[in-house]
């Protein structure tokens, strides 16, 4: 069993309720939910002419394999409306692994820790609160 600190976003759409969704899925298909985060609103970075973000943070504790769980966490984005517009772009839900436990990984797919921890302050915010 691994812990895992996971960050959603979402600017499209009723934000609240897209994050909640995102988290019952979570915690039916991914791993329980222990930990959540108070809810961020925070200003788009990347791409800046679009709407603000919803960030929230939630720590699991989960049985899935690191690219397991990737597959799994991709399939919730879609369930929960999420389309493709392009990088940095706005979302319905965005789900990222910013941890898995002391885990270090580098492939094509998957990077752990988050290789955007250093650069974004809400990530930062979203790790001091759950660990
Ligand atoms: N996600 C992005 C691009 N820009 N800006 C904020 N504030 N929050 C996000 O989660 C975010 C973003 C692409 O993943
Ligand atoms: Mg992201
Ligand atoms: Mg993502």
């Amino acid at each position: 069993m691994s812990k895992v600190i996971l960050a959603l976003g979402t600017n499209l759409g009723n934000r609240k309720s897209n994050l909640k969704r995102a988290i019952r899925s979570i915690n039916y298909f991914a791993g329980q939910v222990i930990k959540k985060t108070t809810i961020l609103e925070t200003k788009p970075f990347g791409v800046k002419n679009q709407p603000y973000f919803l960030n929230q943070g939630i720590l699991i504790k989960t049985n899935l394999p690191p690219h397991l769980l990737l597959k799994v966490l991709k399939t919730i984005e879609k369930s929960t409306g999420r389309f493709k517009t392009f990088r940095w772009g706005p979302r319905i839900i965005d789900i990222d692994i910013l941890s898995y436990g002391t885990l270090r990984i580098s492939t094509a797919k998957l990077r752990i820790p988050h290789p955007g921890i250093s650069s974004r302050k809400f990530f930062q915010e979203i790790i001091t609160k759950l660990k």
